[in-house]
């Protein structure tokens, strides 16, 4: 029976989305000495790498000097800014002289970031990440319940991207993909139900087991009952 209510457990879990989200990736920048473009003594390489959102980017040090990961302003790079990217946390990474040294960060919101060294500066070491909206949200089948009726107005799948704000997903593509919320809210309702189920299931058992033990003592007392009434005799 325990075995049962932990399979239901699991299986509601599962439902409920509680496993990491399969489209969160790491990329990998090498901060190298050698094999830069133009000879230049260090360079970020790739000096571009493109990820999806929600993913890690990991800045490895391979020479024996520090640097960091600074994200630009247009003084400090030459004219160049910082990019689109809306995350406002990726400002500045010291990653220690030494190889194998790391600095990483995870990304969350699309656009493009413009990021150089401090130490060597922009000219000699710059690179970009460009950040694109989550794809996990495009995997999603839409349901084919609550089609919204020909005439109705734009505004439902606009409520729908507010809603499915929190899943990170970026802002772009919401509108041509609405009612995800509706397919989540779905899932955690089932998750619900098979948990309750479970529950449910565990209590009639162990209420039976101690409905038939009771059963069984009072069948037993009648029995002694029986017996001492016939030695009375
Ligand atoms: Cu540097």
């Amino acid at each position: 029976m325990r075995k049962l209510m932990l399979a239901f457990i699991a299986a509601a879990f599962l439902l409920a989305g509680c496993v990491p989200p399969a489209g969160a990736a790491q990329s990998s920048v090498t901060i190298a000495g050698t094999g830069c473009a133009g000879g230049s003594l260090f360079c970020f390489s790739p000096a571009s790498i493109t990820i999806h959102d929600g993913d890690t980017v990991v800045w490895t040090n391979q020479t024996t000097a520090p640097h960091t990961v600074t994200r630009c302003t247009a003084a400090a790079c030459a004219g160049s800014g910082g990019g689109t990217g809306t995350d406002a946390s990726f400002t500045n990474g010291n990653v220690a002289a030494g190889n194998g040294n790391t600095f990483s960060h995870t990304f969350h919101g699309p656009g493009s970031y413009v990021y150089y060294c401090t130490i060597h500066g922009f000219a000699l070491m710059h690179g970009t990440v460009t950040v694109m909206a989550s794809p996990t949200v495009t995997t999603v089948p839409a349901p084919s319940v609550a089609t919204p009726a020909a005439g109705s107005t734009a505004a439902a799948p606009q409520a729908v991207a507010g809603a499915s704000g929190s899943m990170r997903s970026g802002g772009v593509s919401h509108a041509a993909l609405p009612r995800t919320g509706v397919d989540a809210s779905l899932w955690a309702i089932a998750a619900l139900a098979l948990v309750g189920t479970g529950a449910l299931l565990a209590l009639v058992k162990r209420r039976g087991t101690r409905v038939a033990a009771r059963q069984y003592s009072l069948a037993q007392d009648d029995g002694l009952r029986g017996k001492r009434y016939r030695s009375d005799l």
